[in-house]
């Protein structure tokens, strides 16, 4: 897939950084967070979403300035009803937040979501209005036996079989391996599964997408590894963890200025 595509595919997407708090911070960090973040300077090209949990959500939206969005971590796969521990879509929009976290590597290992329930949970979320930042990524056994590929590509197929509307979906690459192991793939194993899950996206659904979604980066980001990351030409920005936690997310969320 060219370079033809390269210059105005990258001029369109513009750089998006979330932070993913996961199961972490109270109620008096979580305000030191927001008051670190809500007077930093960050740069304007950058979308910012922050993670939090949901019992935290009517919290965050409240606190944080509203050029950050608020994602949740979860959700489940309908409106209502006698699911309990669930939240919803709708929910989740009342909480006044507007995005959602899907198919998380730690939802699939440690919860043991299928592909076919993020697909379900994605159809649904985009049906109720939030935008989707839907993750895919490789075990370690399986980039090691070779096949990452096959792993990220049935990740994406489920996902993209369930998008109604490509323009609230960010695509996360997260390889698992890279995960809270303080390991990082390094700019270029980054860029090569950035740069296949776009010629999937090209093949598989149109040029359009292709150039339009961001594709994103996680597993390990601090503020010493961004800025090469962030220099790849299909790593569009990133989905933090632990950094997102630390005064250090602005400087990634800076990383292109
Ligand atoms: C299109 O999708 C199929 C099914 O996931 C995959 O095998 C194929 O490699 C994709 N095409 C490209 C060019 O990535
Ligand atoms: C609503 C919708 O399109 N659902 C599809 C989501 O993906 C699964 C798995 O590929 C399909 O079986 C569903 O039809």
């Amino acid at each position: 897939p060219g370079t033809r595509h390269l210059q105005p595919a990258m001029a369109l997407r513009s750089f998006f950084v979330g932070g993913n708090w996961k199961m972490n911070g109270d109620k008096e960090s979580l305000e030191r967070l927001m008051c670190t973040l809500n007077t930093a300077s960050l740069d304007d090209r950058t979308e910012v979403v922050c993670g939090a949990p949901s019992i935290y959500l009517d919290l965050v939206r409240s606190g944080l300035d509203l050029r950050i969005g608020v994602a949740a971590q979860n959700c489940y796969k309908e409106a209502k009803g006698a699911f309990t521990g669930e939240i919803s879509p709708a929910m989740i929009k009342d909480c006044g937040a507007d995005w959602v976290i899907l198919g998380h590597s730690e939802r699939r290992h440690v919860f043991g979501e299928s592909d076919e329930l993020i697909g379900q949970k994605v159809a649904h979320a985009l049906a109720s209005g939030l935008a989707v930042i839907a993750c895919v990524g490789e075990k370690l056994e399986e980039r090691e036996a070779g096949t990452t590929e096959e792993v990220v590509y049935a990740q994406t197929k489920v996902v993209a079989e369930n998008v109604t509307d490509w323009g609230k979906v960010v695509l996360a690459y997260e390889p698992v391996w890279a995960i809270g192991t303080g390991k990082t793939a390094s700019p270029e194993q980054a860029q090569e599964v950035h740069e296949k899950l776009r010629a999937w996206l090209r093949a598989n659904v149109s040029d359009d997408v292709a150039d339009s979604v961001r594709i994103i980066y996680g597993g390990s980001v601090t503020a010493t590894n961004c800025r090469e990351l962030a220099s790849q030409g299909d790593v569009d920005g990133f989905l933090v963890g632990g950094a997102s936690l630390k005064p250090e997310f602005v400087d990634i969320i800076n990383a292109r200025a």
